[in-house]
């Protein structure tokens, strides 16, 4: 492993990072399973189906390794409702936290000591891996963790590359990693590109055919889009985008309405969690 920088870690709680560049899943997935006694599979409590990487579950199982199941950003979603989801019953344990609200960081804390102490590992520091699809707050989650701003995150999806150790007390280090996206779901179909951008793990700056993706958000959850900017548009995104365009003076030369700046802004404030889906 290529070692980039290691220094003192009492200041920032980083002992050492890697400087691959996003390296393909099994690889850099299966190297983090590896190194790790526990796992944490980051979820976006919105998505749970959708943010689930089973192949990467499987792994994680064959190698006999523990995971836990973190369902954040918890301030976009009703609690109750997402326990009752199906599905949900697989995915044990499961702690439910919020960055933004900063809540659940303690319960977290408390499970991941408790499973690390059932291993009973000892003369060596005990490694939790965190890993998850694109943006879903793998980097956020740790800060929660440790309680200070040592590992970076950002709104664009793919930003965390190469593994970064941090220490979360004197005998468990954690391992921040690049979000991965499950092998099958590889490739840039329009619905692959609409279904990552739904999740967030394909920035909307990135996302080659906006309208589209509007488009088929609206279909998905019908009626949410047009609530939130108060526009009856009678589910067709067309009209939508025509109007909020108008609404904020986003203008073509011509004055025609930019629907590529208009359709980014839409999924700007989706991906953001500005939109609420219940
Ligand atoms: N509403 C809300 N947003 C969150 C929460 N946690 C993280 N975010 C936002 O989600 C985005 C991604 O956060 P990161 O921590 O960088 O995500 P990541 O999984 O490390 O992303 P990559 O390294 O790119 O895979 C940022 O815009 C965060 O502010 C949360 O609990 N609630
Ligand atoms: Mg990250």
């Amino acid at each position: 492993m290529r070692v980039r920088y290691s220094f003192s870690s009492r200041r920032t709680g980083i002992i050492e990072g890697t400087n691959k560049h996003r390296e393909p899943f099994p690889k850099i997935a299966r190297e983090v399973i590896s190194m790790s006694d526990l796992i944490l599979e980051v979820l976006d409590a919105r998505f749970l189906d959708l943010t689930r990487n089973v192949e990467i579950e499987k792994v994680i199982k064959q190698n006999g390794k523990g995971v836990i199941y973190v369902f954040n950003k918890a301030d976009l979603v009703d609690i109750k409702k997402t326990t009752e989801k199906a599905g949900v019953l697989e995915l044990n344990p499961y702690v439910f936290v919020s960055c933004k609200a900063r809540s659940g960081g303690k319960d977290l804390r408390n499970r991941i000591k408790q499973e690390i102490r059932s291993l009973g590992i000892v003369g060596r520091r005990a490694q939790v891996g965190v890993i998850g699809y694109p943006n879903t707050g793998k980097s956020s989650v740790i800060n929660l963790l440790i309680g200070k701003k040592s590992a970076r995150t950002a709104e664009i999806a793919g930003f965390t590359k190469g593994i970064q150790k941090l220490r979360l007390t004197s005998d468990i280090v954690v391992l921040d990693t690049p979000g991965v996206i499950p092998e099958q779901e590889k490739g840039i179909s329009r619905d692959k590109v609409a279904r990552h951008s739904e999740v967030g793990a394909r920035s909307y700056e990135k996302v080659k055919d906006p309208e589209f993706v509007v488009d088929r958000l609206m279909k998905r959850y019908p009626g949410i889009i047009e609530r939130f900017y108060n526009i009856d548009a009678n589910g067709n995104s067309e009209l939508l985008i025509e109007e909020l365009g108008r609404k904020n003076n986003f203008l073509i030369k011509g004055g025609s309405i930019d629907s590529d700046r208009t359709a980014r802004l839409v999924l700007k404030d989706w991906q953001r969690g500005n939109i609420r889906i219940e």
